[in-house]
């Protein structure tokens, strides 16, 4: 072949490709749902963790220590690395240039370069040519062999090709790209999201130093951007430390399993606290699983069987008595499974169960392995935590005999509902709803205000007990979580059937002040613990009472907010004549008042308590924060709090 039909032949060759790749690309935009789960404020953020995922991968390699993403004024993202620059030559394979390759065919994740994990391919690991389909524009710049390779697309389209614009000193890849408008309904990153998942991913890659700049607001002194490092190097020991960190571990060391069996890597990190409930997130190849599988199976088959083991051969659990089950020696236990896999499979309705067999036996192999000779080394505090499982042991009979009697009751009896419920008379669940008011002043008020039909209106007395620190028996004592959850009537845990829920609307009802708030995020400590369903599937809200009455001759009006109470002087005109009333709480309000502003369907304002899995142990970091022994970070509960609740306009 003369070079000049090489030259025509390798020309159309590409140009054929090249229609290829663009309608692969069409592909995303038109169903960009496929590719990266949604087009809501989740997949916008699915974006940046795509790009910094290859990052990542270069640090897995050993080829990168630093990883730098920025928020633009413009809502642009940046990420950066110091990594060996994706290579700029032709790809053997396609015949392209290695960067086409990465952005503009479909699934080039992890093509090139040989050995070593990957963590994009993973869940959603669609890779870069995703973001690039998706972006208003892309720009990448490339530090490699002294040389600074820059090329930019528009909407996935190459608009300067891989062109050399300068000399550079090191290695390295910085991508900048810019959301599509046409695609998102939200274009807006939002900081805490992003800190959250980088965090997690600096716990997960230790020694990788993660830093995240927001440039759109900063310091108005300095005029420095906001700027956050996550740097651990001792990986997801640090995190199991993070998530005990407002909680009283019961010792010292952080127990930590590592090893490879065949081709799965397995990470383990776990520590018991003095509470009761278990924190476990498992993860594979940096993706999280809340729904586990195979590996976390893995892991609590070896933690159960090791310490009944070692409780059996220490005479700790004597002959006649009945083993620990893995309930029992979780209780208390923060925990964190990281595998990476070469080829995962995920399973379930929502593709977040890992279902690769060969995890659960090295999981198993590797944990009770290093378990086993763990306890043989650390007596005392292998001793501490059977202490406390036997403890659980018993606590957990209580707590059968408990609900055993609460159900029997129900049985026996029908529906009892609480004396204190004034249920509403439809019967129809989807339109029912049930206040949960703080106060039997207030509640009085909300059951003369109410419309009978459809709300049902639940008094609690005073603050309800913190169910983060109490056994399951003593808070099933407890006479207004009974009420509720009789109330509700799905039953809890275990027991939970939704199709038995007789409203669809739980709406907690508590003063706009400090207090309320409180007992507000006591109500949802609850829910989250006994009954997360509910909050995940979106069937809880908190009530807005107002915070001013504004009164002007016969004009009355209410403000939800100080901007609100300000714009509605601005509007009347700021004088003598308004009366302005701060309202201290729900029992200020007379029944008319309340229906006006808090309860009347067409008018109120209900905020929809919303939780993302993805994000799991930040939700219990902040439960227990807010419900734990240290009073200290109580006070952010508020501001915390809010991260958890999305207006939802009625
Ligand atoms: F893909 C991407 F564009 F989204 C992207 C890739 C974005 C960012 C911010 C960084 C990267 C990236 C890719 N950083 N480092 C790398 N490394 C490689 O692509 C690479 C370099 C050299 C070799 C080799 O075998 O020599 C192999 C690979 C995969």
């Amino acid at each position: 072949m003369s070079d000049e039909m090489k030259n025509t032949f390798v020309e159309n060759e590409y140009g054929a490709d090249q229609i290829q790749i663009l309608e692969g690309l069409e592909a995303v935009r038109k169903r960009p749902g496929m590719y990266i789960g949604s087009t809501s404020a989740k997949g916008l953020h699915h974006l940046v963790y795509e790009i910094v995922d290859n990052s990542i991968d270069e640090a897995l390699a050993g080829y990168c220590d630093t990883i730098e993403v920025t928020i633009h004024e413009d809502n642009s993202v940046t990420v950066k690395d110091n990594g060996r620059g994706i290579p700029v030559g032709i790809n053997h394979k396609s015949g392209l240039p290695g960067i086409e390759v990465v952005f503009t065919i479909l699934h080039a994740g992890g093509k090139f370069g040989g050995g070593g994990y990957k963590v994009s391919g993973g869940l959603h690991g669609v890779g870069a040519s995703v973001v690039n389909a998706l972006s208003e524009w892309l720009e990448v710049t490339i530090h490699q062999e002294g040389k600074l390779h820059h090329q930019r697309f528009e909407r996935g389209h190459t608009v300067q090709p891989l062109t050399v614009i300068g000399e550079t000193d090191h290695t390295g890849t910085e991508v900048t790209f810019l959301p599509d408008k046409e695609i998102f309904e939200e274009t807006v990153f939002d900081y805490d999201t992003l800190k959250q998942r980088l965090r997690e991913m600096a716990f997960l890659t230790k020694n990788v130093k993660i830093i995240l700049i927001d440039e759109r607001n900063p310091d108005e002194e300095t005029g420095e951007p906001l700027k956050r490092t996550f740097h651990y190097e001792g990986g997801i020991k640090e995190y199991v430390q993070y998530l005990n960190k407002h909680k009283t571990p019961l010792y010292e060391n952080i127990i930590y399993c590592e090893g490879q069996r065949n081709d799965v890597y397995v990470e383990v990190a776990m520590q018991h606290n003095d509470g009761y409930n278990e924190g476990t997130y498992s993860f594979v190849n940096n993706i999280t699983t809340p729904e586990g599988g195979t590996h976390l199976t893995g892991f609590r088959n070896a933690i159960t069987k090791t310490f009944n083991d070692y409780a059996r051969t220490q005479k700790i659990l004597k002959d006649n008595e009945a083993s620990l089950t893995g309930d029992d020696i979780r209780e208390g236990l923060t925990a964190i499974i990281s595998i990476k896999i070469s080829e995962p499979q995920f399973e379930g309705q929502t593709k977040q169960k890992l279902g690769n067999s060969e995890a659960r036996g090295a999981v198993e192999s590797v944990v009770s392995e290093q378990l086993t000779y763990f306890l043989e080394q650390n007596p005392a505090v292998a001793k501490t935590i059977c202490e406390k499982a036997i403890l659980a042991q018993r606590a957990r009979d209580a707590a059968r005999k408990a609900r055993d009697l609460t159900r029997r009751k129900t049985a026996l009896e029908g529906m009892s509902l609480p004396g204190k419920l004034a249920d509403c008379s439809d019967k129809d669940p989807a339109k029912c709803e049930i206040y949960i008011v703080e106060g039997d002043s207030a509640g009085g008020s909300a059951k003369t205000a109410r419309d009978r039909a459809t709300q049902a209106i639940l008094p609690l007395r005073g603050k309800i007990l913190n169910v983060e620190k109490a056994r399951a028996d003593k808070i099933l004592e407890n006479a207004e979580i009974r009420a509720m959850i009789t109330a509700f009537g799905t039953g809890i845990q275990d027991d939970f059937d939704i199709s038995k829920l007789r409203y669809h609307k739980i709406i907690i009802m508590t003063d706009a002040d400090v207090d309320g708030a409180h007992i507000a995020t006591l109500m949802l400590t609850f829910l989250y613990r006994f009954m997360p369903e509910l909050i995940k599937q979106g069937y809880v809200y908190l009530a807005q009472p107002p915070l001013y009455k504004i009164e002007k001759g016969k004009y009355v009006n209410y403000a939800y907010s100080d901007d609100e109470l300000n714009k509605i002087l601005i509007e009347i005109g700021r004088d003598g004549n308004n009366k302005i009333q701060r309202y201290k709480g729900l029992g200020e309000m007379d029944a008319d008042q309340l229906w006006e502003t808090t309860m009347d369907p067409e008018r109120r304002i209900l905020l929809k308590v919303v939780m993302d899995e993805d994000q799991a142990s930040e939700i219990d970091v902040t439960f227990n924060t807010l419900m734990g022994d240290k009073v200290e970070p109580r006070r952010e509960f508020i501001e915390l709090n809010a991260k958890y609740v999305k207006n939802l306009d009625i």
